[in-house]
């Protein structure tokens, strides 16, 4: 009996480990499609000095179009959400309605999160996030006024992409240039765990170390019955 016990073990331990090399290959997958399909989405890439702002003419902030936009370096008593810097929406110049966006490709049919930090300067602002299809569907539309100043709230939603390239904009509601803080701006592929796991063929013995056990126990029932 002893021995049959120790070369159980073995059995199991190999076939462990093998079932537990797929377990991390299924991750891996799992892993390698959360990856951000923002460009400097927290707003870090143009760097500048810590405590100060900076207003960026229309199109010179790394991955993003639109209006002009400010950056902030942890400025004025508030820190970023993510990392040192965040952007106002209601930026330098123009006094109007900002408006900052990006394209990034997608899968048709795939849902995608979305997540992203806010907070106002002063009382009363408002913006709006649309996220919309190559053919101008909107997928996704959220006003925000529900900020509190100088500190961050977190939205999370997700969406349906209809074509191979989608657009997230962040539109200021409120008009002059003060207010409308964001930050950590995150789009991933939504996880598909059993498009994953289906993916990858769990092998026979990932089901003989749930059997293997239960044949022992039967083994040794029968034995004791003798
Ligand atoms: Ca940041
Ligand atoms: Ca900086
Ligand atoms: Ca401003």
């Amino acid at each position: 009996m002893v021995n049959y016990f120790i070369e159980l073990n073995v059995v199991l331990e190999k076939y462990m480990s093998k079932w537990l090399a797929v377990l991390s290959l299924v991750l891996g997958v799992s892993t390698s499609a959360h990856a951000n399909l923002i460009l400097n989405g927290s707003f870090e890439n143009n760097d500048i000095k810590s405590n100060s702002w900076k207003a960026f003419t229309a199109g010179t902030v790394d991955g993003w179009s639109g209006t002009n936009m400010e950056l902030w370096d942890n400025f004025d008593r508030f820190n970023a959400f993510d990392g040192s810097q965040y952007a106002e929406l209601n930026a330098n110049g123009n006094g109007g309605r900002y408006s900052i966006f990006q394209s990034f490709s997608t899968e048709v049919d795939m849902t995608y999160d979305v997540s992203f930090a806010y907070a106002a300067r002063r009382k009363g602002e408002s913006f709006q996030l649309d996220i919309f299809s190559d053919t101008d569907s909107v997928l996704f539309s959220q006003v925000f006024d529900d900020h509190a100043i100088k500190s961050w709230s977190e939205f999370y939603g997700d969406f349906v992409a209809q074509t191979t390239l989608t657009t997230i904009r962040f539109s200021t509601i409120n008009t002059g240039t003060y207010g409308n803080f964001v930050d950590d701006i995150v789009v991933t592929a939504a996880p598909r765990f059993s498009a994953s796991v289906s993916g990858v063929s769990v092998p026979e013995p990932a089901s003989l170390a749930v059997l293997l056990p239960l044949a022992a126990f039967a083994l040794i029932r029968r034995r004791k019955n003798r």
